[in-house]
């Protein structure tokens, strides 16, 4: 810990409005952990989330806040990330939020390769809305809006993202907390966008994959897993049901978006040009 730095460091003092028992008090336990053991401050970090009980996390740490539209994390994120580079951006969202509603936005800033953190609080449901299937619910599973079973078939987030080109693809699973920490560290210290697909379970909504459901599948990948060899980040993507893997699936070092501009590395960050409204006007002029 750096000097000056306390347990409590990034502990808020909001009221948390979480179900007791819910996998997100994991999460929030693991992301404070891994911070103060990367020696982080609060005012280094943003911490960017969309619309659900995932979103509300950024709420319950001492950090800079960006709460936003459901499934809409992602365009922020980025954005302040390539306008400030020094910050550490961190998004917190569900897997409806990111694979649902920001479908669309999960693969196409993949493809950016932003240096940014991106944590799926995945209870495969929709729990702020109280239940109905997500991008992630199994085919056939019974819901309280899906009553006769959930007509499509899930979609594999590491699949999609290993598609799309993530530079770093894992999963972590709440029952294992150190574990957790371990990849939260990971992810962060990784030099462009990282994924980490997060097991949790929804105590009130999701009677199907319980904590007991997944702690009788999740097993680490060992250490001898290579893992920068997508094809093999493929085949173990692929694995889901009576064994469920966690840990870094894929990881490799390309260049990030802002390695590609070189008009933003060469100058001093945008956040340090641009003030007021008069400076943006004159930077815009300035790229014309
Ligand atoms: C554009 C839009 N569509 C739908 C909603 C309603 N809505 C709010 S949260 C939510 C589901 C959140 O589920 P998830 O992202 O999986 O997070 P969780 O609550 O499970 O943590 C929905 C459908 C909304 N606010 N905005």
């Amino acid at each position: 810990m750096k000097e000056g730095q306390s347990k409590g460091l990034f502990d808020s003092d909001d009221e948390i409005a979480w179900c007791p028992g819910c996998g997100n008090f994991a999460i929030l336990t693991a992301i404070k952990t891994a911070l103060l053991e990367l020696n982080k401050r609060p005012e280094e970090i943003l911490m960017v989330s969309g619309i659900g009980q995932a979103a509300k996390l950024p709420h319950y740490i001492r950090a800079n806040v960006f709460n936003g539209l459901h499934g809409r994390a992602l365009p922020p994120a980025v954005a302040a990330k390539i306008v400030n580079p020094e910050l550490t951006v961190i998004v917190h969202s569900g897997d409806g939020d990111t694979y649902g509603e920001g479908g669309n936005h999960f693969i196409h800033n993949i493809r950016r390769n932003v240096d940014i953190a991106h944590f799926v609080h995945d209870n495969q449901i929709y729990a702020l809305t109280k239940g109905q299937a997500s991008p992630t619910t199994d085919l056939g599973q019974v819901t309280g809006i899906q009553t006769k079973g959930n007509l499509d078939q899930p979609l594999n987030p590491l699949m999609l993202a290993l598609a799309a080109g993530a530079s770093f693809v894992a999963r972590g699973f709440t029952g294992r907390p150190e574990h957790l920490v371990n990849l939260m560290k990971e992810a962060i210290s990784h030099p462009g966008y990282a994924l980490i697909d997060i097991l949790q379970p929804c105590v009130s909504f999701n009677k199907v994959n319980t904590h007991g459901w997944y702690a009788d599948r999740v097993y680490e990948l060992p250490e001898e897993y290579e893992t920068g060899n997508l094809s093999r980040a493929l085949e173990k993507a692929l694995e889901w049901g009576e064994k469920i893997p966690v840990g870094i699936f894929y990881r490799v070092e390309k260049p990030t978006f802002s390695d590609r501009l070189s008009w933003l590395t060469d100058h001093p960050p945008l956040v340090d040009r641009v003030w007021n409204p008069q400076d943006a006007e004159r930077f815009l002029t300035e790229l014309e």
